[in-house]
């Protein structure tokens, strides 16, 4: 709204120059969906990487590598994403990262890495994933970009848009011009903006580690009461997603997002990848009709530990998060309330959600709590109409 743009209304030196949304267009109704600018022949794009500080060097990183799965491992672990007051980091997994990167049709040219000269310690990092996602009636050929990450000891010198330049050339390469990428900072101009909810399985562990607070008026055995689930799920039918189950998911998945202004347009062989569960990254569970075994309800969270920073008990947070979700028996506060109890019993010590797709029908019912983080999406060259609700949004990106 209106609002939050004024408030940051701040200048971008770098996003001022790309074709995203810029906040003097927001509210400009004659502006309409699609490209902000048009491709460019692929013999003009630029053929050379762009320059790095002299100390620094471009590297392509392969994930089939243990080695350089490793080395982004340990970047990311000591230098990616941390919570407004510093006492949370996330800990993607190789295994997450691994899954992450090498999906369906990649490029390797688009896991990019820089190391120092000297050393060839890897430094930075950036990656772009290749993804069909469908804006109101378009599906466009967009990177999913993530993982953007400088050491810490090298910020605020501009690196960052290099980086992203970088990237955008070698996606450009491949002939594609949109990219679709989420952030907790606001640059110009997200999309929509979300909201993280939370759900404790493991009460006394998040207050011990000051995740959460106990609440006004309660005690430690009341909250733990608060949140107690049952052993096993309730829904009849409720199992594991197998393979043999990729047609139908895909089915049901593709009929459910197609009512969202932004969604992936998912093949089997996405499904097959983004859904088919695999140990400590993803989980998929759905409901087989006793009588008839149809599959009429799917739920999926993804793996994401953070590593607490400075606590002397605990050393790890173990997160789920709501991936995608489709209700059409099962109620979906139902449904999420067996993922909740599934993932009680896989040892999470809190469920996260976005108040995205249908979340908010059951966030306050199975007590969620609002977070303080807000989610930012973003287009690159792709200008959609202004004032979409997250709840329009189909769109879950790691
Ligand atoms: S969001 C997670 C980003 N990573 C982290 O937060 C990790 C911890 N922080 C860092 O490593 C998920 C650094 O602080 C980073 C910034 C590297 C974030 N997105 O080098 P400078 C993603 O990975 C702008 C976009 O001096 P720094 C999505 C900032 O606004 N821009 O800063 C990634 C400023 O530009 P401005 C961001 O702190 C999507 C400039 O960078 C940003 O040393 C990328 C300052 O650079 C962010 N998260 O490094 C875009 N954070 O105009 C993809 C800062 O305001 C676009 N900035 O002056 C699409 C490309 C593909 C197109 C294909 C057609």
């Amino acid at each position: 709204d209106s609002m939050s743009i004024d408030d940051n209304n701040k200048r971008h030196k770098f996003w001022e120059t790309q074709p995203v949304g810029q906040y003097k267009d927001v509210g400009d109704f004659t502006l309409t969906d699609g490209p902000i600018e048009p491709p460019t022949p692929l013999s003009d794009v630029k053929q050379e990487p762009y320059n790095l500080p002299t100390a620094y060097e471009w590297t392509t990183c392969d994930m089939d590598s243990q080695e350089t799965c490793d080395e982004v491992y340990l970047l990311l672990m000591n230098n990616y994403v941390e919570d407004d007051e510093n006492m949370f980091r996330f800990n993607y997994s190789k295994e997450f990262l691994r899954w992450a990167l090498r999906v369906p049709g990649y490029y390797r040219s688009w896991h990019i890495g820089v190391r120092a000269k000297n050393s060839k310690k890897l430094v930075a990092f950036i990656t772009g994933v290749p993804a069909r996602i469908r804006v109101n009636d378009k599906v466009v050929n967009m990177a999913e970009v993530n993982f953007l990450c400088v050491h810490k000891k090298l910020r605020l010198k501009r690196l960052a848009p290099v980086l992203i330049k970088e990237v955008t050339r070698r996606v450009h390469l491949e002939d594609i011009w949109q990219a679709a990428y989420t952030a907790g900072v606001v640059i110009p101009t997200p999309i929509t903006t979300c909201q993280y909810w939370h759900r404790s399985l493991n009460p006394k562990k998040l207050i011990d580690v000051g995740f959460s607070r106990l609440g006004a008026r309660m005690t430690m055995s009341r909250t733990i009461k608060l949140y107690k689930l049952p052993d096993s799920t309730v829904t009849p039918g409720f199992r594991k997603m197998e393979l043999r189950d990729v047609p139908a998911v895909t089915r049901l998945l593709r009929n459910y997002l197609s009512q969202f202004v932004v969604a992936p347009d998912f093949h089997e062989d996405d499904v097959e990848h983004w859904l088919v569960p695999r140990d400590n990254v993803v989980d998929s569970y759905l409901v087989e009709s006793p009588q008839n075994h149809e599959i009429t309800d799917f739920c999926s969270f993804y793996t994401l530990p953070s590593s607490i920073l400075g606590n002397q008990t605990h050393s790890t947070l173990k997160a789920a998060y709501s991936y995608y979700n489709v209700s059409t028996k099962t109620p979906l506060p139902q449904l999420m309330n067996d993922a909740l109890i599934i993932a009680k019993q896989k040892e999470f010590d809190v469920f996260n959600a976005l108040d995205i797709m249908h979340n908010e029908s059951f966030l306050k019912d199975l007590k969620f709590g609002p977070g303080d983080g807000q989610l930012h999406y973003y287009l690159y060259n792709y200008r959609v109409r202004s004032g979409m609700k997250p709840s329009e949004l189909g769109l879950v990106l790691l």
